[in-house]
């Protein structure tokens, strides 16, 4: 390609092509170039907002020239790349991460203090980029940043949501939901105009023959709506990689109106159909765990997966190999069954567009596909009603039959007369309506199925995939254990801590090879050495406490213990036994003497999370929590001997000063319903000890730290079904000491009993199915136990340090090498310099 421009075109281009900054004084003239032309600001009137906007661009010429020649260095060497399709990108605030990862954070400190602003100020003027929900959203973020971190050429595919999640404002202890609109000066993501698809919806299919007398299928007369891409520059720590974060947004296809619409006077009908088209992309589905099967959702799965597909295709097309290498080219993983339908398109485009026949196209299909699941819960797993899918993609309804039929044929061969078999695996579930099961079509189209921690894999192998290990073998599905990047999550979170690991390691390079963290267990015994670590978990308390007075106006003494649960609000991960153990706590202290009360370990019970706007249950703990915070922290006999705090709009930027603050967080799922959970890696990693139950990652993370330096509780995930058959036929009885906590409640303590009702009778008299009684007297007393570890301040510390030491194995760094030798066989590129 280079060889086809001439000499003085390149020198040219050569001579003026731009340059990064690489010290103080050239980011100072950067910063003040864009405040006075790009955003139009002068030094008398730059406010913090636009001394962010100034830093931001900053950065991001910075980030963009590093992405361009990652792209073409990519473009050139020609090796096989990763595609990772997730409907959610939890990213969070991106340009602290960007100063750190490109390495010009103190230039950046020091430039902004010349002109008048502190960079923290800076810093967190920037909105959070929420396009997720929670965990599967933000493992796909922590995963782009190891992608880049370790120069693998890899893409991520999303949605360009207009409204990320909700804003959660909390009014009289109830959640209240506020869009978000995030978008204003974003100046992290590049519109690329030029860069469009057509897709296609409704419509029906004809059937052809060709000159050849091959029969041909053709999808005609839909609607067309278009895809924009908007790319997202990813740059990795301490490398040049900077990978792309492709986001669609989606647009009426015929330029701004239906013209045709417009010159017949019908404007208003054509202003409607293009919001219509936009519709697709504005807003982010606030389910956690939960699917519900809505039209648009699914026109939203398809555009992204479509959009994409074409991207993806395109770019092969242009290196002129044969189909069958597409596999050796190109890896797609599939973030849950969301983009499931990509597979079906891609067999449609093989298929159908492309001419091939049905088997060497579904060889290619199998041979690149991978999906992740990331949860047993029967209410998550998605299906889609044929009548449905049979009106808005015509065609891929037929190929899922054949993929269907194919598939029952092969199974109907190797067992036969096993009727029963053909019906539990069919991805067609025989209902009312029919559904198309997603996770059976992921299953059936990928060559690997991993889940997200060993007991999660575990249970999908024996219980929700269990036939489909007997038809395809256990090779086909595989584990591969969560992480979270360090960079952001202890390196961005916990600058403190991060420098002092580094004194003593000499040097930052555990940021990039985790394990090496294990060679802090020498130092556990040196006194200055906790001395100095104890101080750093003070000041994060100090600095949580100082959010919290801010946002709720109560004042926590942070020489208390601090108990965090942050985490979406959801029955399955029991903040209701939380709370009721709170309330436990609250009645204990009720009724102790002063000599007694002196006793008593100081604790800060802290909550936060967001629920499902159409989630009563979860919206009611939500609503007790508060009711409990109200009347607890204004009870003078009690005073700092317990506070409660529910923090308001959890989301990441304030999980960076939460997870670095804790004491003890609370990971308390009932055993065999957390697919893994990633805070507890956060927790942990920032030096908090964790109370848990033997489930998701809690069990990995017991074996790496070891069971001395973790508080396990409850019933484990074998004797989980049990329990729950033997209270549906009657056998249940209500713990005494959660029925004391019943009574409070009840007798409106606080306040109308009425409205936590239906919190009480899913336990009291509706089988308990999450084991909140079950699990309450192991969970109390272990909370005992906390107390009394807590009072041993070197133990603790001992316990604080050798755990972190030993967290090596949470990275996703790890996680993303496994995902690349074991499922996409794919390898980094080298960046030379
Ligand atoms: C979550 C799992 O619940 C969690 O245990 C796991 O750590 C995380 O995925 C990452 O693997 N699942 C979801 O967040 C989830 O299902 N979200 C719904 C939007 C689909």
């Amino acid at each position: 390609v280079e060889a086809s421009i001439p000499e003085p075109l390149r020198e040219a281009w050569r001579k003026h092509s731009a340059k990064e900054f690489t010290n103080k004084e050239e980011f100072e003239k950067e910063l003040v170039r864009h405040i006075e032309t790009t955003l139009a600001r002068s030094l008398y009137n730059c406010d913090e907002l636009a001394a962010y906007s100034g830093t931001a661009l900053a950065f991001r010429d910075r980030l963009i020239i590093e992405w361009n020649k990652t792209q073409q260095r990519q473009t050139f060497t020609d090796q096989k790349r990763v595609y990772y399709l997730s409907l959610e990108f939890l990213m969070g605030r991106a340009l602290d991460n960007a100063m750190l990862n490109v390495g010009m954070k103190d230039a950046a400190r020091e430039g902004l203090r010349d002109l008048g602003f502190r960079i923290e100020d800076v810093i967190s003027q920037e909105h959070d980029a929420a396009l997720g929900n929670g965990g599967l959203g933000r493992l796909a973020a922590c995963f782009l940043d190891s992608l880049a971190t370790l120069n693998y050429p890899a893409w991520g595919y999303g949605l360009r949501y207009r409204y990320g999640i909700f804003k959660q404002e909390i009014v009289n202890g109830y959640q209240m939901e506020i869009p978000d609109y995030w978008l204003d000066n974003n100046p992290w993501e590049f519109p690329r105009h030029e860069i469009t698809v057509d897709i296609q919806f409704y419509g029906s299919v004809k059937k052809y023959q060709d000159e050849n007398g091959k029969i041909g299928h053709s999808w005609e007369d839909g609607e067309i709506v278009q895809a924009v891409a908007y790319d997202v520059p990813i740059p990795g720590y301490g490398t040049k990689t900077t990978n792309n974060l492709r986001l669609w947004s989606s647009k009426a296809s015929s330029g701004e109106f239906d013209f045709q619409k417009f010159n017949a006077g019908d404007y208003e009908s054509a202003v409607a159909d293009q919001q219509n088209a936009e519709t697709i992309s504005a807003v982010l589905y606030p389910n956690d765990n939960l699917e519900r099967g809505k039209e648009l959702r699914l026109k939203q799965q398809y555009f992204w997966c479509a959009a994409s597909l074409y991207d993806i295709v395109r770019r092969f097309k242009k290196t002129k190999r044969a189909w069958s290498e597409f596999p050796d080219q190109v890896a797609i993983q599939l973030n849950d069954t969301h983009p499931t339908l990509a597979i079906v398109e891609m067999q449609r485009i093989l298929i159908d567009i492309e001419g091939l026949e049905w088997d060497e196209a579904w060889g290619i299909v199998t041979k690149t596909f991978g999906y992740t699941n990331h949860t047993v819960l029967p209410e998550a797993l998605e299906k889609w009603s044929v009548p449905l899918m049979q009106n808005l993609l015509p065609r891929h309804l037929q190929i899922i039959y054949d993929i269907n039929l194919f598939f029952l044929q092969s199974v109907e061969k190797r067992f036969p007369n096993d009727r029963d078999m053909l019906a539990r695996v069919s991805i067609i579930e025989e209902s009312h309506p029919k559904m198309v099961r997603m996770a059976y079509l992921a299953i059936i189209g990928s060559h690997k199925v991993n889940g997200v921690a060993e007991l999660h894999s575990d249970l999908l192998k024996t219980t929700l995939f269990k036939d489909f290990v007997e038809i395809y073998g256990p090779d086909r599905f595989t584990n591969v254990t969560n992480g979270v990047t360090p960079r952001r999550w202890l390196h961005q979170a916990n600058p403190a801590l991060s420098s002092l690991i580094a004194q003593k390691l000499g040097g930052h390079e555990f940021l990039t090879d985790l394990t090496l963290l294990d060679k802090l267990e020498a130092f556990v015994d040196d006194k200055e050495f906790r001395r100095e670590w104890a101080e750093i978990k003070t000041k994060n308390k100090l600095r949580l406490a100082k959010l919290i007075k801010d946002t709720t106006g109560y004042s926590v003494n942070p020489e208390s213990l601090f108990d965090v649960q942050v985490k979406r609000i959801h029955e399955y991960k029991r903040q209701q036994l939380n709370i009721f153990g709170v309330i436990h706590r609250y009645l204990k202290i009720k009724g102790m003497s002063n000599e007694e009360r002196k006793k008593v370990i100081p604790r800060v019970s802290i909550f936060g999370g967001k629920a499902a706007p159409g989630y009563w249950m979860a919206k009611s703990i939500i609503h007790l929590i508060n009711k409990v915070a109200a009347v607890v922290n204004n009870d003078t006999d009690v005073g700092d001997l317990l506070k409660v705090i529910f923090i308001e709009d959890y989301n990441v930027s304030k999980a960076e000063i939460i997870c670095p603050a804790s004491d003890i967080s609370e990971h308390i799922s009932t055993a065999g319903t957390e697919g893994s959970g990633t805070s507890n890696m956060k927790f942990v990693m920032n030096g908090g000890l964790i109370i848990g139950t033997c489930d998701g990652a809690n069990i990995e993370i017991t074996r790496e730290i070891g069971d001395q330096n973790i508080f396990l509780f409850g019933n484990l995930a074998e004797d989980v079904e049990d329990l729950r058959h033997r209270h549906f036929y009657g056998d249940f009885q209500l713990d005494p000491a959660l029925a004391k906590v019943f009574k409070a409640i009840k007798d409106n303590m606080f306040g109308d009993a009425g409205d936590f009702a239906a919190l009480m009778a899913s336990i009291e008299e509706h089988g308990d199915y999450y084991l909140v009684s079950d699990d309450f007297h192991s969970y109390v007393t272990t909370h005992e136990m906390v107390d009394e570890a807590f009072l041993n301040k070197e133990e603790w510390l001992a316990k604080s340090i050798t755990s972190v030491a030993r967290m090596g194995f949470f990275s996703t760094d790890r996680v993303i090498n496994e995902y690349a030798d074991s499922i996409w066989n794919v390898e980094p590129l080298a960046v030379k310099d």
